[in-house]
């Protein structure tokens, strides 16, 4: 069991003395001094699936103005599998224009964000999800996260299943505390604290986050060796005969501190039933729970109790607790990473069109107005939508007989222009929120990649790479949220217009990135970039992708 009883981290004692994560949140909105929430509540309201931020582009001005920083939250939705009716993307959209900036952000785990919420406005906006059946519960937290499962679900019957599973995983890992409801919905509600037990969680919650993916190969969209416990999908004679199960992934470090690291995810083996994936499942976390680390914070994530513990000795107490064993891990292939763009008709004969977001941002520009589009999309009540860890887009579920009214919006807004005409580069390109609103951004993401590429574009372009698929991704420290270290080009944030460039991670999400350039500007990234690309073009072997030929370039040829 964890041996660091003695020396808790703070966090531990305000999850222990929450009173199911209650803590002091109904006073802390109810005071008119001040935007923010007490310390403690900053904490427990991350289990809630919200984050207190504040306005980075605004903070010397109101220091300037001897006002507080300007406090905000972000509100993230629980989605398991990414998907919403027509009815709650119009009801969202609303929400999304009373309370936040507006901008609805779709992230890399298939879900939603809202940014800039005020203290006042909070209740308002979970009440108005609560309206549409949606809710925030463990979004953030040391708990459970959104569980990510391959998008296109309803592309073939085995994604129905896959997409069904990650709901249930979702629900199983749900805390018991209903002070969600008590805080956020209604004062009045009686809480039966007995039946708020919970025999998975306890009082003291896990370690850390906790994040859960399942991929349906051929496709490997939702990045599944980064999570902390990953399911693929073993199909054979055009079935799911069960899931290898693999865990300890997680790509977040810290700048300088030798101890952290990215990691994938390692299998464990293969389990066959669904009754018993849930179980592996569930004891996978409760060995998480007993034997992570709670002293040190940046070493508690599962990936480093594998690696304290061993992968074999975490297996064999996984067993002890399931009673039945992992059979040996069976093949599989993956064969793409990235979204299926435009059109695409399933074995039903229902379309679906995949939308390039870029960086997962929906707003209105006096050129683009992409969120117009959408709303008028689903107020024909005609598609679903759906969200890939790509951070894009899925107009989903729509009859042939609606296929053309939604096309002539596309078309009328400039989405299917749009999502036509973006490079190769661009369509594959990640990059995280980073400033203004992320408290741990060393420098800029989702703001500046978009340019970047477009200075990158003409490079390949010389070089008659256009077309090619590479994979670039951009986060704005080394938290990888963009999953920068699981990219063929991944630049993490060092300082304001700084990055570290990483090369020689595989395009399907098999092989983490080395560092090649250390805390280098946008001058010394095209350059250097330009370089890579020739020796490319000049050496590599047939089909080879960026990736596999910087691997190779790093190891023998430099
Ligand atoms: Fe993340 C923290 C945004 C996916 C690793 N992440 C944060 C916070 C909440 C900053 C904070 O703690 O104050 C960021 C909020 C920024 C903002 O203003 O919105 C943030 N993470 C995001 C999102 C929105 C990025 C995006 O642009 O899409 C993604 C939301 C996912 C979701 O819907 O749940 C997001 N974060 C990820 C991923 C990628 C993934 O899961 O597929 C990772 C790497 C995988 C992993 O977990 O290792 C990731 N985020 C982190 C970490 C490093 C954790 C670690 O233990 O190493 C932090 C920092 C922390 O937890 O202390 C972090
Ligand atoms: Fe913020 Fe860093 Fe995550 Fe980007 S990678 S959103 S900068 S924590």
């Amino acid at each position: 069991m964890n041996n660091d009883k003695e020396n808790l981290s703070p966090v531990e004692r305000i999850k222990t003395s929450s009173n199911g994560l209650r803590g002091s949140l109904k006073e802390s909105l109810a005071d008119p001094i001040t935007g923010a929430i007490r310390e403690d509540d900053q904490t427990l309201i991350k289990f809630h699936g919200m984050y207190q931020q504040d306005d980075r582009d605004r903070r010397e001005e109101r220091v300037s103005k001897k006002l507080e920083w300007l406090y905000s939250y972000m509100i993230r939705l629980r989605l398991p599998g990414g998907f919403l009716t027509p009815e709650q993307w119009v009801g969202l959209n609303e929400t999304a224009e009373d309370h936040s900036t507006g901008t609805i952000k779709v992230t890399t785990r298939q879900t939603i964000q809202l940014h800039g919420i005020l203290k006042s406005h909070l209740r308002p906006t979970i009440q108005s999800f609560n309206l549409q059946h949606l809710d925030s519960i463990a979004a953030c937290g040391d708990v459970n996260r959104n569980v990510t499962c391959t998008a296109n679900p309803s592309e073939s019957p085995l994604h129905k299943e896959a997409y069904e599973l990650a709901g249930k995983i979702s629900e199983m890992c749900l805390p018991k505390t209903k002070s969600y409801y008590d805080i956020w919905i209604d004062d009045e509600l009686l809480v039966d604290r007995k039946a708020e037990e919970d025999p998975l969680y306890q009082d003291r919650y896990l370690p850390r986050k906790l994040k859960i993916g399942i991929a349906v190969p051929p496709n490997n969209d939702v990045d599944v060796f980064i999570n902390d416990i990953a399911l693929i999908a073993i199909i054979e004679n055009d079935k799911i005969v069960g899931y290898n199960i693999a865990a300890g992934g997680g790509l977040g470090a810290t700048h300088g501190n030798e101890a952290t690291y990215a990691r994938l995810a390692s299998i464990l083996g293969f389990v066959d039933t669904e009754e018993k994936v849930l179980k592996a499942v569930y004891e996978i976390i409760t060995v998480q729970r007993d034997f992570g680390n709670r002293s040190d914070r940046k070493l508690s994530r599962l990936k480093y109790t594998i690696d304290k513990l061993g992968i074999d000795q975490y297996r064999a107490e996984v067993e002890k607790r399931t009673g039945f064993s992992f059979e040996p891990a069976r093949e599989f292939k993956f064969e793409q990473r990235k979204d299926r763009y435009g059109w695409i008709q399933n074995h039903e004969g229902k379309w679906f069109y995949t939308v390039f977001v870029e960086h997962g941002r929906i707003l209105n520009t006096a050129e683009y107005p992409l969120k117009s589009g959408l709303l008028k999309v689903a107020q024909t009540g005609n598609a679903n939508f759906r969200f890939t860890c790509n951070q894009n887009l899925i107009l989903a579920d729509i009859d042939e007989k609606n296929k053309a009214d939604i096309e002539h919006i596309l078309e009328e807004h400039g989405i299917s222009e749009y999502t036509n005409g973006a490079s190769a580069l661009r369509k594959n390109s990640v990059a995280c929120v980073a400033l203004n609103t992320c408290s741990l951004a060393l420098a800029e993401a989702q703001r500046y990649l978009p340019s970047l590429v477009t200075k990158i574009e003409p490079i390949l372009e010389k070089y008659g790479l256009r077309d090619e698929d590479i994979t670039i991704r951009m986060t704005g420290c080394p938290n990888g949220c963009g999953r920068s270290p699981n990219a063929e080009i991944g630049f993490v944030g060092t300082a304001y217009g700084k990055y570290n460039l990483h090369i020689g991670g595989d395009r399907l999400g098999m092989r983490l990135n080395t560092k090649f350039k250390e805390n280098i500007g946008e001058e010394e990234i095209l350059t250097t970039l330009d370089e890579l690309f020739g020796i490319y073009v000049q050496k590599r072997l047939a089909e080879e992708t960026f990736g596999d030929f910087s691997y190779r370039y790093l190891h023998t040829l430099n």
